[in-house]
């Protein structure tokens, strides 16, 4: 049984498809289009209630939903790939933190960008509901420029030690407009994005998102 990854192009399944790109895994792609909703239609909703991109269901039938708890597990599941230090070594911690802060707080502002009405804001206060976000977003992956240790040691998170970590600043740094504003602003995010897209196994799967 292979991996099913459900997802579309230039979504958050980017993420998970470089993982497991990475891990040399077997996925079978299902597509459900943003563009016409098709993530909040019943049939969808019945494998991931919240209606987002991605669901990932593993070979033994498990559903995972939500990008954090997919790449730990996707890490956890094949450590011969070396996607994450082992539990307890504090290195593990270290991009436990940027990952959850990523998840927890960037995310979020990506779904205002997205979809304000959702968020109650009128349509003519939508313009600034998603500048709003974009500012939150943006502080976000300032503070991993300037508190993540990315330094000379290496492109990554951890130096030279590549992680699932750094597949997602790599991809969500893109959102937003980032593709311009990052290369412009987070020399170090903009660095380490580069390292990822440049790795052999997510090259392909990096250009066919478009992420630039
Ligand atoms: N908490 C989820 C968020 C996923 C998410 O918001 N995905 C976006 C695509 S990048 C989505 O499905 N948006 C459609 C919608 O919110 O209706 C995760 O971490 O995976």
């Amino acid at each position: 049984m292979s991996y099913i990854l459900y997802g579309d192009i230039g979504s958050g399944s980017a993420i998970a498809e470089m993982a497991l790109a990475e891990i040399g895994a077997e996925v079978e792609h299902r597509a459900v289009p943003l563009e016409g909703d098709h993530q909040l239609r019943a049939d969808y909703l019945a494998i991931n209630p919240m209606g987002r991109l991605p669901t990932l269901v593993l070979p033994d039938g498990t559903v995972l939903t939500e990008s954090l708890a997919i790449l730990v597990s996707l890490a956890d599941l094949h450590p011969e790939a070396a996607l994450l230090p082992a539990p307890g070594d504090t290195a593990r911690a270290v991009v436990l933190r940027w990952m959850a802060l990523l998840a927890g707080e960037f995310y979020p502002q990506v779904t205002r960008w997205d979809y304000p009405a959702r968020f109650g804001y009128a349509p003519d206060q939508a313009e600034a509901a998603r500048d709003n976000a974009l500012a939150m977003g943006r502080d976000v992956l300032r503070i991993i420029e300037d508190h993540a240790g990315l330094d000379d040691a290496g492109p990554f998170l951890l130096g030279t030690w590549f992680s699932v970590a750094d597949i997602a600043i790599a991809v969500m740094c893109r959102w937003m407009k980032g593709r311009e504003w990052v290369p412009a602003h987070l020399p170090r995010i903009q660095k380490l994005a580069e390292a990822v897209a440049a790795r052999p196994a997510i090259a392909p799967v990096w250009a066919r998102h478009r992420l630039g």
